[in-house]
């Protein structure tokens, strides 16, 4: 359980559709922070509160193994940070890990309104980071990037090149911006103090909110994902029986093709031995024959 953050027991409230709600009369911003084991999920959560409420520390293993939520008024706006454990954590059951980061958006009361895809700058996007944003679609839906702000933490390593450069250079983070509707932010967590990286983030979850109607991801959103996710997983079980009883059948009528093989070789040798049998037989007689004929001449 994170320092300072309660746990709330899960409950399904569906919301109606996405009230038209200027974002200055929203009672408060719900956060929440997704990404890969490490990479600064709880640390981001602190620099947003401004106090360290989430336990964030360098371990091996994962840190964060449950959902919790931290609220703060920040500068002025009050902000509600829900942290959750990291994709890929180090000893959780993924199925397990997937229902725990999905009570996120049941903490988030009415729900998120910004999802923050939390990356490491000095991380290559390989294969494996390709795979967060894969997952957060499979499991939210892909109404969620509506909502999502890609955030790179360890902006202290981000030296002297833009961050525009180090996005542009890889196709694949490119893309995966762009899907975020061009919004990406970075911060350095070893600098809680600096406020200006955490009001301009706010600011650009503000607009994304405007742009949004003032609305949020809902439960309705994220049960209609899960359904087609269950959905999805039906076929693809159905698929998987399809493939295993066609398989049955083809060994069934090959066991078949070979047993009658070999009844016919069978009969084929059989059938040969008799034969020669016969053969034998009249070649004896045939002997015999001339034998008594030879003698009855003499
Ligand atoms: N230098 C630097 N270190 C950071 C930054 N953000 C996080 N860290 C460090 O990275 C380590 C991991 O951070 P956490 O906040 O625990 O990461 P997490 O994503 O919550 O990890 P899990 O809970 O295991 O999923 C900690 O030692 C942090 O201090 C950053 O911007 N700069
Ligand atoms: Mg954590």
């Amino acid at each position: 359980m994170a320092n300072g953050a309660t746990k709330r027991k899960q409950t399904v409230v569906k919301s109606q559709k996405p009230e038209h709600t200027p974002v200055s009369s929203l009672s408060s911003r719900w956060i929440v922070l997704l990404g890969k084991s490490g990479v600064g999920k709880s640390a981001a959560g602190n620099t947003i509160l401004g106090q360290k409420m989430f336990r964030s520390v360098r371990r091996m293993r994962s840190v964060t193994r449950e959902c919790s939520e931290a609220h703060a008024t920040v500068s002025g706006r009050s902000v509600s940070v829900v942290d959750t454990p990291g994709f890929f954590d180090t000893e959780m059951k993924h199925e397990e890990l997937l229902v725990e980061i999905a009570r996120s958006v049941y903490l988030s009361s009415p729900g998120p309104h910004a999802f923050l895809i939390v990356l490491r700058l000095d991380d290559r996007f390989t294969e494996v980071e390709q795979q967060i944003p894969q997952m957060i679609e499979m499991l939210f839906g892909e109404e969620v990037l509506k909502y999502s702000i890609i955030l790179f933490t360890h902006g202290d390593d981000l030296e002297e090149e833009p961050i525009e450069a180090v996005i542009t250079e890889n196709n694949d983070l490119r893309h995966l911006v762009d899907q975020c509707g061009g919004r990406f932010h970075v911060f350095n967590n070893k600098e809680m103090n600096n406020r200006q990286q955490v009001n301009d983030l706010l600011q650009k979850i503000d607009t994304m909110i405007e742009q949004n109607g003032g609305g949020h991801y809902s439960n309705q959103m994220y049960e209609d994902a899960h359904r087609f996710r269950l959905e999805e997983e039906e076929e693809r079980k159905q698929q998987e029986e399809k493939q295993r009883q066609e398989e049955i059948e083809r060994v069934r009528k090959e066991k078949i093709k070979a047993e009658r093989y070999r009844d016919e070789e069978k009969r084929k040798s059989q059938q040969k031995e008799s034969h020669g049998d016969q053969l034998e037989e009249t070649i004896e007689n045939n002997k015999r024959r001339n034998k008594d004929k030879r003698r009855s001449r003499e």
